[in-house]
């Protein structure tokens, strides 16, 4: 698999400026570009990355998805004195042109295309366009809250056709809705647009019914448009984390896309003027973590909105330190999602029924005053409980792994399949919200899960803790030893984290292998973990079980 993270940046696109007062334009400032790649530089995660150029994108690339029209018109504005620019930008809902807007807009669409080539043809793993203007509100034929050209969308239509991909998945984390994004992919079922926004029930800019929950796609497009409205500001990491958990991420599995594109805005962090919301940069590194886990890790993450250059510019930082691989900071703070933000989730959920295999026992519509209980309450609930034990454990014997399921009502879709539906909907809530100083997974030897799905859950898992994981594998002897993938850290870069133990000590003939241990940045004392795995995975009276 391929290896590095690309960071694409030129200074040109810092040109492209406001020249006249206008106080609703006057955020998009050319420093949001350069005080990101200043920070970046102060972190030393520039030199860590891959330098890609940046190059212009073509007339052809462009009209992938724009009008011929809207072209000439963007052209046409090279030449212009300020007076014409001014009347030009007046016909668009938030625009404005600058004599080299045109060549600044090309680049963005040429370094966003970039970056899609050095993904596809593994050049990198992953990376992060910073460009300008942005994209997401532009549409085929008109400029939009300050987008020109459609970065993302064409980057997603380039890399269909150049790689014959037929799953591209868009993750718009921006605060407002990527409406020209929905309006160009919303009939097509090859690209699965995601997005949520301040929407206050339709307030908030830019005002529209069809960012609601209830638009799905159109035509064979149905049910590839998922948004989800945040109709109150304030929203926190916990409501984040809850939309992906419980939204973007099953479906995203389900879906299994190729390559995955984020219009990454990031006015939906905190102290941000537009969106008003109080996620913190940490999040952004989670949010960017469990994209990591999709399309092999062949991740293009694009700069959009993002208007208070200090959150701007540490959350691009948390973005690009989690692309190259580095452990997730621990996010703290209260875990469980605000009231308004689970009936959103809950209403986006039911839209989408039809067309999710794991929605399929999804109840209806939800309405705060109706419901006796939700997973918030249990998340809750249980929480409290799981702080009895010093550290989050998880095991995953067959017994107990269905009896967890059984217990807490989560029905499996109609092929049997609920470790998605188990994971994302109850582990990693209960995960989250307990915040673990350890995590530690036992595997039994009957297990269901295969390979791919244990390392998927210990990746899942290592946003936690620190990435502090200790895992237990029980092996039956004589069985082959068999080992999986273990995501880099900062340790495994600079020491094995891989023991193979042979514990006979352990009370039970069967030997546990001690396959996987991972301590960062410190391990606790040995016999506390001891102490841990036989207290808690060693219950000599259901040995059978294993
Ligand atoms: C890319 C982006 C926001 C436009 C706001 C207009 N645009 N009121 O964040
Ligand atoms: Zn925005």
């Amino acid at each position: 698999m391929a290896s590095g993270t690309a960071l694409i940046y030129d200074e040109e696109m810092t040109t492209h400026k406001l020249l006249w007062s206008d106080p609703i334009c006057d955020i998009e400032v050319p420093e949001r570009l350069s005080s990101s790649y200043e920070q970046l530089k102060c972190y030393h995660l520039v030199e860590r990355c891959v330098q890609v150029p940046a190059r212009e994108g073509s007339e052809e690339e462009i009209l992938l998805v724009h009008s011929s029209e809207h072209l000439e018109v963007a052209k046409s504005t090279q030449t212009m004195n300020e007076e014409e620019l001014k009347r030009v930008s007046g016909n668009y809902d938030a625009f404005f042109f600058h004599p080299n807007t045109y060549c600044c807009a090309r680049l963005a669409v040429g370094a966003t295309l970039q970056l899609v080539d050095a993904v596809m043809l593994g050049k990198v793993c992953n990376g992060m366009a910073l460009v300008r203007p942005p994209g997401h509100h532009s549409q085929k034929n008109a400029a939009n809250g300050f987008c020109l050209f459609n970065n993302v969308a064409i980057a997603a239509e380039y890399a269909k056709r150049k790689y014959s991909l037929q799953r591209i998945l868009i993750v718009d984390w921006d605060v407002h809705h990527g409406q020209g994004t929905q309006y160009i992919f919303e009939e097509d079922p090859s690209v699965l647009y995601f997005s949520w926004h301040r929407y206050e029930h339709q307030e908030f800019w830019p005002s529209l019914k069809e960012s609601d929950y209830d638009a799905v796609g159109l035509g064979r497009g149905k049910g590839f448009n998922v948004n989800l409205p945040w109709n109150k500001v304030g929203m926190e990491n916990s409501d984040y984390l809850a939309a992906f958990f419980h939204v973007l991420l099953p479906m995203a599995f389900e879906f299994d896309p190729e390559l995955v594109i984020v219009s990454s805005g990031y006015d939906s962090g905190i102290g941000d003027p537009e969106g008003q919301m109080n996620a913190t940069p940490e999040v952004f590194a989670h949010l960017t973590h469990f994209l990591m886990q999709l399309a092999n890790g062949r991740l293009c993450v694009i700069l959009e909105g993002g208007y208070h250059l200090k959150s701007l510019s540490e959350s691009v930082c948390m973005t690009v330190k989690t692309l190259l691989g580095d452990p997730v900071p621990q996010i703290t703070g209260e875990m469980a999602p605000c009231l308004s933000a689970v009936e959103s989730i809950q209403n986006v959920r039911a839209a989408h029924k039809p067309y999710w295999k794991w929605l399929m026992y999804e109840g209806n519509y939800y309405s705060i005053s109706s419901s006796k209980c939700n997973w918030q309450m249990d998340s809750c609930r249980h929480s409290k409980l799981l702080r009895l034990i010093p550290c989050f454990v998880l095991y995953l014997g067959i017994w107990s792994f269905t009896f967890v399921l059984n217990s807490f009502s989560l029905l499996k879709d109609a092929e049997g399949n609920d470790f998605f539906a188990a994971v994302l909907g109850f582990i990693l809530p209960i995960a989250y919200s307990y915040q673990p100083d350890l995590t530690v997974i036992a595997v039994g030897p009957n297990r269901s899960l295969g390979i791919s799905g244990i390392s998927l859950l210990f990746a899942l898992l290592q946003g936690l803790a620190e990435s502090r994981i200790f895992a237990v594998i029980e092996v039956r002897s004589g069985a082959k030893p068999w080992y999986f993938k273990v995501p880099r850290t900062e340790l495994t870069s600079s020491s094995s984290s891989m023991l193979g133990m042979n514990c006979s000590k352990l009370p039970s003939r069967k030997y546990w292998l001690y396959l996987y241990c991972l301590w960062y940045p410190a391990p606790p004392c040995p016999t506390f973990v001891k102490q841990i795995a036989q207290a808690s995975f060693c219950p000599e009276q259901d040995t059978d079980a294993y």
